[in-house]
């Protein structure tokens, strides 16, 4: 038993992740249900490292030294817990099984404590940055027990991404299904960041009338101020590339139907068990699913919108300043979203999630990496117990300063018929929370009438009813 670390699920992703290892100067055991691909790796890569390429789970575990740490990155559900009932029997207690493959954090969490009971420490990883990232430094957000990131984290810390001042992109997140549920809200969050790049590109382009390489130079600019980020940067190069077959922008010759894979979903729709407002992430499901319905797209071919209206050349380049202020504005927003729906899950499940340490350890790897997160690591590291990120001095003065333009940009948007759903919902969010009063206590007096649901008063302690079907008297409910 030689290796440190063993990776078995050789797909993409854990080969890539056991080349980091190794390139980390650990051993590493190599194992997967189909041998062929073990082979190939030891084949193509063997001399990067010290690999231990097993053939069978015997072999794999016997190849790990104690306390056992075997990372497993097969496709998530039932794989998972396939490859769990073959590795757990033959595994001591102490030793670790980490799940880096994209879980449902609900699922991690029932197989941590199944595994707890056997003395396993089981840690549900999330790791972000795709096969890229797994090879040269992913961010990384493992859950599970204290005892089980004292033994790991050296590790992780060694083949993570690293921030801009050298600190390692990984952190204990919390137990159990901590990371998974912030890998989860990470690609949430991730979703919402795009449908924000793509709903700017399209007001450049149908508004401001601009063409996708053009588009592409105003990406690159904006890349080097505030909004300088991965997803940005890789928009530019979409934007940029030509299709070879019919020198065509690639961007045109591409179905404009997204898919998805379910981490969005997810967390819509635990954000719903948990009543946390995530209009962002909401409305860049929603827009994927929009757009995936081609049959109801044919269809409303013949709808009718607003006559086509040009923009003078200068008019246009004040609007796109203005469509960076409004990107900048809802990305706040979203993320605040998002980092509420942490907070709400951390609360939930006692998991004690450091909110700063989150966004640090974002700087680098993963998707939505972004020089912004300094600012929201800062925000939370100022105030521990910050109860929105727009509650930060910096952050709402950034917002009032790009307010005016963000609000031009959805009018814009309106009059010239080009849909923004999740720019637009952002905006509402923020104007909601910012009212004194909301339509809420005309809701409440809806259901005191038609179902006796009660209310409270602004001006009294007490419940109440009004009897609406009688002479409209108030009684204490
Ligand atoms: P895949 O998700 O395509 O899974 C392929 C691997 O799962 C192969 O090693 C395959 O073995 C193994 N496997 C399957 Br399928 N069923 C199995 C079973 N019943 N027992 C044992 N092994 C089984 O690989 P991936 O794209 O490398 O992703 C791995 C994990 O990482 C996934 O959970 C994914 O969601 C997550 N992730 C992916 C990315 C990304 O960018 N791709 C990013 C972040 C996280 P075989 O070779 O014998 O078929």
């Amino acid at each position: 038993s030689t290796a440190q670390i063993g990776v078995t699920g050789l797909a993409v992703m854990g080969r890539n992740l056991a080349r980091n290892f190794a390139r980390n100067g650990y051993t590493v055991a190599l194992h997967n249900r189909t041998n062929a691909r073990t082979r190939a790796l030891v084949e193509e890569f063997g001399d990067e490292g010290n690999f231990v390429a097993t053939e069978s789970a015997e072999d794999f575990v016997a190849a790990l030294e104690r306390p056992r740490r075997l990372v497993v990155m097969v496709k998530a559900g039932e794989p998972t817990d396939a490859v769990i009932a073959e590795f757990a029997p033959l595994l001591e207690p102490g030793d670790m099984i980490i799940d880096g493959g994209n879980a449902h954090f609900a699922d991690t969490r029932r197989r941590e404590k199944e595994l707890r009971e056997r003395g396993i420490h089981f840690v549900g990883t999330g790791v972000s940055g795709g096969e890229e990232g797994a090879l040269n430094g992913p961010s990384i957000m493992p859950g599970g027990s204290p005892e089980s990131y004292d033994s790991l984290g050296p590790m992780l810390e060694k083949i993570s991404a690293k921030a801009k001042n050298g600190d390692p992109c990984v952190t204990h997140i919390g137990p159990d299904g901590a990371g998974h549920y912030v890998k989860m809200v990470h690609n949430g969050i991730e979703y919402a960041d795009m449908q924000l790049i793509g709903e700017a590109y399209q007001l450049l382009r149908d508004v401001a009338g601009r063409s996708p390489a053009e588009i592409a130079e105003i990406f690159r600019t904006w890349n080097t101020g505030r909004l300088d980020s991965y997803l940005i940067e890789i928009t530019a190069e979409v934007l940029a590339h030509t299709d070879a077959d019919t020198g065509k922008p690639f961007v045109d010759i591409v179905l404009d139907q997204a898919e998805q894979k379910g981490t969005g979903r997810w967390t819509v729709q635990i954000a719903l068990d948990l009543g946390v407002p995530v209009s962002g992430i909401a409305e860049a499901v929603f827009a994927r699913a929009v757009s995936g319905h081609a049959g109801l797209r044919e269809a409303s071919q013949h709808l009718a919108g607003p006559s086509p209206r040009a923009m003078g050349e200068d008019e246009a380049a004040a609007f796109a300043d203005r469509v960076e202020q409004a990107l900048y504005a809802s990305k706040v927003v979203s993320y605040t979203q998002g980092f509420h729906q942490i907070a709400a899950g951390s609360e939930q499940y006692e998991w004690n999630i450091d909110l700063g340490k989150v966004a640090a350890i974002w700087r680098g790897g993963c998707i939505i990496r972004a020089a912004f997160l300094d600012r929201i690591t800062q925000a939370y590291e100022a105030q521990p117990g910050l109860v929105s990120l727009l509650a930060d001095k910096g952050f709402a003065e950034e917002i009032a300063a790009a307010q005016d333009d963000w609000r031009t940009v959805l009018t814009t948007a309106v009059t010239h018929g080009v849909p923004t759903p999740a720019l637009a919902a952002t905006l509402a969010y923020y104007d909601s929370l910012r009212a004194p009063r909301l339509p809420a206590a005309l809701t409440q007096g809806q259901r005191d009438y038609f179902g006796a649901h009660t209310y409270h008063r602004t001006d009294r302690d007490g419940t109440f009813h009004t009897l609406w079907g009688g002479d409209r008297t108030e009684i204490d409910a």
